[in-house]
């Protein structure tokens, strides 16, 4: 069979990564609807050799479709309850529905039978989340978890096309000398950290940090889990890199959690330090696993490990995670009610 699928917000960064996903899966796109905003509308872009205009989102944008993928941002909120009423499931990039609880919040390898209870609208978590629970969800199985300590370094390109423009312009202007222009971000970003994504909140936690806390929780169906985060903006360009700490309810050698990292599906282990090998943006970028190193237990208190993690996030943070959810439409045959 084949699905007529729209993506709406095709042309920023996580809409052209999702037209190259469901390309390179080999998704059974029976028609395939490019949508943006009336900024964006007239775009021309390339989909399996052809070539597909980006029109401007309108309601009627999604008669007749099947999967709506949304990239993000605003039209979420705009057209996704609208287009599930019509009967198109949709699959949202944005924050707006994840906490909902008639919304499923999911990550194919953690949690894939939520997808079965979609009422129209399922919602892919955070990048950040996405990157991290694919890892815990195997030390989960293996020996619960009390608690969790994150600390990430978030590429730029989280932030969009406007994010990885502005690592650019900053890096040639400290390297000119000339002066340096924030925009996108509250300061410079090269040669800089900026701790600081999103808006604060609550405790003087970021949207970001309250994002990585609450979703984990939904996803994991789990409310005991303590989670407290730190999320910060580092200049590179592509993939998210976290360095987690994990109390378990039974203890677990760094051995066996390299033992069940290493079988869970989606994790890729490179965790050989006398060979100097470990995870890093640089190289797990333009890659679907999340990479998973550094695996030691915790020197300071019993049952607790420390690893750091890198995977691509506009991939399995934001657009092959889409794709999967997706298929697993389609494979458990829940596509919209007519
Ligand atoms: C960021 N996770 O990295 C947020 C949104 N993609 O900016």
């Amino acid at each position: 069979a084949q699905y007529k699928v729209i993506v709406v917000g095709a042309s920023g960064a996580v809409g052209q990564e999702i037209l190259q996903v469901l390309e390179e899966k080999k998704f059974p796109v029976g028609d395939l609807k490019l949508c943006a905003t009336s900024r964006s509308a007239g775009k021309e872009m390339l989909f399996k050799g052809n070539t597909y205009k980006v029109e401007e989102t309108t309601p009627s944008s999604f008669d007749g479709m099947d999967i709506a993928l949304f990239a993000g941002g605003a039209a979420s909120k705009e057209f996704g309850p609208l287009a599930a009423e019509k009967g198109v499931v949709v699959i949202d990039n944005s924050s707006h529905f994840r906490l909902d609880p008639e919304v499923p919040l999911v990550v194919p390898e953690v949690n894939p039978e939520d997808v079965k209870w979609h009422k129209g609208i399922i919602a892919n978590p955070n990048c950040s989340t996405i990157i991290m629970v694919v890892p815990l969800k195997a030390i989960y199985d293996a020996a619960g978890i009390k608690r969790v300590v994150v600390s990430t370094y978030q590429a730029v390109s989280g932030a969009g096309a406007e994010g990885i423009s502005e690592l650019t312009e900053h890096t040639k202007a400290v390297l000119a000398g000339d002066e340096v222009v924030p925009a996108k971000f509250q300061y410079q970003i090269a040669f800089n950290l900026i701790p600081h994504i999103d808006v604060f909140q609550e405790m003087d936690y970021t949207k970001e940090e309250w994002k990585m806390v609450k979703e984990t929780c939904k996803i994991m169906h789990d409310d005991t889990i303590g989670i407290t985060a730190t999320t910060v903006r580092v200049p590179v360009y592509r993939s998210h890199s976290e360095s987690i700490n994990v109390e378990t309810k039974r203890k677990m050698t760094a051995a066996e959690a390299r033992e069940v990292l290493a079988k869970f599906p989606g994790i890729i282990l490179e965790d050989d330090p006398s060979n100097k090998k470990y995870p890093m943006p640089l190289f797990s970028s333009n890659h679907d696993e999340v990479f998973v190193g550094r695996i030691r237990e915790d020197n300071s208190l019993d049952h607790a490990l420390n690893m750091w993690v890198a995977a691509d996030q506009l991939r399995k943070g934001a657009a092959t995670n889409a794709v999967q959810i997706a298929e697993l439409v389609i494979k458990y045959g829940c596509l919209g009610k007519r």
